[in-house]
């Protein structure tokens, strides 16, 4: 594993870093309130996704940089990189068969030394493997063939005994399901079929598992996915149980869609199993969270602080699911997980009894004035105050260049192969 001494916070980062705190304590008028903010910072912690720690390229060609990682082992030592700068990064969630390895109680061994766990475990019916017995050209879990969604079904299940053994309490089903053409699809028998093979993996799911159950509106599939929205996400986790639940990726939702408010009915009847953060301008882009839409994520941060307000039990899966392209993947990272944080931040900041009571008369401007106030407060200095209390370092992009840590993995691991094209 690459050795890294962290440099640690300068003076004269560290009296800048309590001009700011003050100044956000000035501008909240209560200590208190920032205090507490602080608190629920530092529990706050976000999966990695394995497959995001690399160059993850599009059909047009691929751009790996250097020192990107080339075995499950090396995946686990780049979160553990990430979590010692940002202190926020403690699990790291699987891809299978991507991440299959023989030596998993190695991995399990490296994991707890550096403090990671293994957050949700994702199945893959969107892909044929080699020597795979039947395709999935066609589908997986909605497939006309009964052998080829018996196929699918028992690879979800090998995937929760895998995540069993690794200690994860959840499985993240997305299906690439769908249909190219009108007419291709009788789409009712299509999600009949799907619900039908959904239920059989939900009665193999562990007792404290969470089924979650994602959407996507199209891709890979153009004219219609069997599950394109969260309605019908909702209609299937509703018919299969308390254990699943329905998990919002951001990038999957036609443009505009108003994404916040979907997290407040699926919270309304406590189906909301958790996210895939990213952002996006068109499409499922899968680009760092935060870098287009800040405001957007803050309002969905506004009803998760309400509902976890309303429920403190409530468990939700955090996790990033992004595709690097053009950026350095560990950056790219940590500055998701920093937006993630100053978005929370930001929503811990309403007052949301007083937005109630002008909500409660009509009062629009002054329901916009509470959530724009607490929006464009300052708070990266609260983001940053909890990651010190929590041993992170003082500014994560920052350390990771002054450490030199991508230049250590390319001599570590050398710089990966050649771009890619058509
Ligand atoms: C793709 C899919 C979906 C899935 C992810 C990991 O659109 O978001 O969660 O790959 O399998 O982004
Ligand atoms: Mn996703
Ligand atoms: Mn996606």
């Amino acid at each position: 594993m690459t050795k890294i001494d962290l440099n640690q916070s300068t003076k004269e980062e560290m009296s800048k870093h309590s001009r700011a705190i003050s100044s956000v304590v000035d501008a909240v008028g209560d200590e208190n309130k920032v205090s507490r903010a602080i608190g629920k910072l530092k529990q706050l912690q976000i999966a990695i996704p394995s497959w995001a720690l690399g160059t993850g390229g599009t059909r047009f060609g691929r751009f790996p940089g250097g020192g990107e990682p080339s075995s499950l082992a090396q995946k686990i030592e780049d979160v553990a990189l990430l979590n010692r700068l940002n202190k926020s990064s403690s699990s790291i969630s699987l891809h299978i068969p991507w991440d299959k390895a023989e030596n998993i109680e190695e991995l399990k061994k490296l994991a707890k030394s550096l403090d990671l766990s293994f957050d949700a475990v994702n199945s893959n019916t969107f892909q044929d493997q080699p020597n795979q017995s039947y395709s999935y050209k066609y589908g997986s879990l909605c497939h006309t063939d009964k052998e080829v969604r018996q196929l699918a079904v028992n690879h979800n299940k090998e995937v929760i005994s895998i995540g069993e053994n690794l200690g994860s309490k959840a499985l993240t089903v997305w299906l690439a399901d769908g249909s190219i053409f009108p007419g291709q699809h009788d789409f009712k028998s299509a999600l009949n079929r799907t619900l039908d093979s959904l239920s059989e993996i939900y009665s193999s799911l562990p007792p404290d598992w969470t089924m979650l159950l994602e959407y996507k509106p199209y891709e890979p599939n153009f004219y219609s996915m069997v599950i394109p929205d969260w309605g019908t996400s909702y209609l299937l986790v509703s018919e299969l149980g308390d254990q699943a639940k329905t998990l919002v990726d951001l990038g999957h939702h036609l443009p505009n869609t108003n994404i916040e408010q979907i997290v407040s009915t699926l919270l309304f009847k406590n189906k909301l199993g958790g996210f895939h953060f990213n952002d996006s301008k068109y499409g499922d882009d899968d680009i760092t969270v935060g870098s287009l839409k800040p405001y957007q994520l803050f309002l969905i941060f506004c009803e998760l602080v309400k509902g976890m307000d309303d429920d403190p039990n409530l468990d939700l899966s955090w996790m990033i699911d992004a595709s690097h392209n053009i950026k350095d993947p560990l950056e790219d990272l940590l500055q998701s997980v920093e937006a993630i944080k100053i978005a929370y931040a930001q929503a811990l900041l309403v007052d949301y009894n007083e937005l109630a009571f002008y909500q409660n008369r009509n009062d629009i401007s002054q329901c916009q004035e509470i959530l724009q106030e607490a929006f464009r407060t300052d708070v990266r200095a609260l983001v940053r105050e909890a990651r010190l209390q929590l041993g992170g370092v003082y500014d994560p992009i920052k350390s990771f260049r002054e450490n030199k840590i991508r230049e250590k993995l390319i001599s570590e691991r050398g710089v990966n192969s050649k771009a890619t094209g058509l």
